[in-house]
């Protein structure tokens, strides 16, 4: 059967296997996590190194980093034992643009071995309006930008600093070059067929009463969806003293952000190196020493 290339498949068609994008698939289809990026270019205050990328998963799990020879070889051995693996993602550790060579190289390997699986992306987004259309010729059908803010007043309590162009940029002037970048590659993504999640974390005090106006700006650029995601103070990081977002207070801008885009309900937030389906993660099975399971209870 010939493959459809991204602009023929319907928005349908490119969610309905895919376990973030739609509910009805979480319940069938299972995810691959490669762990190949673990620098970072910017320097969020909800983040501490120590750990995995907050934007996308839980805080206080760290993954190992795989080269993208043996994320190939683990890609192997997961698909010949799960059937329903579906997506391959990569979700750091750190941020999958700022490891571009990995996360390139990563994909192409796999698309040698598998013409069919699907590939997900997860981002901060700085580095999207350079790479956007690499990443549509490497066939990724799905790209998460994390968008906390779009007014650089409120990203300078977000942002520490970002590292751009060779040059460390830090308050109101770094935030304004992320959210520039995060807006202009929503954009082209979008243009291209891709379907953009954006990620939101709620944190009290800080983003909470401006995160309806994200949500509607990243609609008008042609996101998918959006989904909130709580702040779960990390140790060592500058957030570290600040209330955990409430399930209720999450679950209370949900529906408010429903009126303007679809809202992601089923997040796990994941580790980089969660295997399986969203609720019943066996990355245990594949992974030589690891003790936990890779999902917390459901966000929100
Ligand atoms: Fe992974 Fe993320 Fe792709 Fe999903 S996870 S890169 S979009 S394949 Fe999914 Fe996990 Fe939530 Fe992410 S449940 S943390 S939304
Ligand atoms: Fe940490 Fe932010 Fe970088 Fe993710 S994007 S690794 S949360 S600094």
């Amino acid at each position: 059967m010939k493959r459809l290339l991204l602009e023929e498949k319907s928005v349908e068609e490119k969610a309905k296997k895919h376990p973030c994008y739609s509910y009805d698939a979480h319940h069938k289809y299972a995810r691959l996590h490669l762990p190949v990026a673990p620098q970072c270019n910017i320097s969020c205050n909800y983040c501490s190194r120590k750990f995995d990328c907050v934007n996308e998963s839980r805080p206080g799990v760290t993954s190992e980093i795989l080269m993208p020879g043996k994320a190939l070889d683990r890609f192997k051995m997961v698909r010949d034992q799960l059937p329903n693996l579906s997506v391959v993602g990569i979700a750091g550790p750190g941020d999958a643009l700022a490891n571009w060579d990995k996360t390139k190289r990563t994909l192409e390997l796999i698309r040698e071995e598998d013409k069919e699986v699907t590939f997900c992306l997860s981002t901060n987004g700085l580095l999207l309006p350079e790479l956007a259309e690499e990443i549509v010729r490497l066939e990724v059908h799905h790209v998460t930008v994390t968008v906390n803010c779009i007014h650089p007043a409120i990203g300078a309590s977000i942002y520490k600093s970002i590292h751009y162009g060779g040059q460390l940029y830090s308050g109101i002037e770094g935030a304004r070059i992320l959210i520039r970048n995060q807006i202009e590659g929503i954009k082209k993504l979008a243009e291209k067929g891709v379907l953009v999640k954006v990620n939101t974390v709620m944190i009290q005090g800080v983003n909470d009463h401006h995160i309806p106006d994200v949500v509607k700006k990243v609609k008008e650029l042609g996101a998918f969806t959006s989904n909130i995601m709580p702040l779960i103070p990390v140790q060592g990081s500058v957030f570290e003293d600040l209330p955990p977002t409430s399930a209720k207070r999450i679950a209370e801008m949900r529906k408010e952000c429903g009126e303007h885009l679809q809202q992601m309900m089923h997040c796990k937030q994941c580790r980089a190196d969660a295997i399986g389906m969203l609720g019943n993660d066996c990355s245990d099975q594949f992974i030589k020493g690891r003790k936990k399971c890779s999902c917390r209870q459901e966000a929100g």
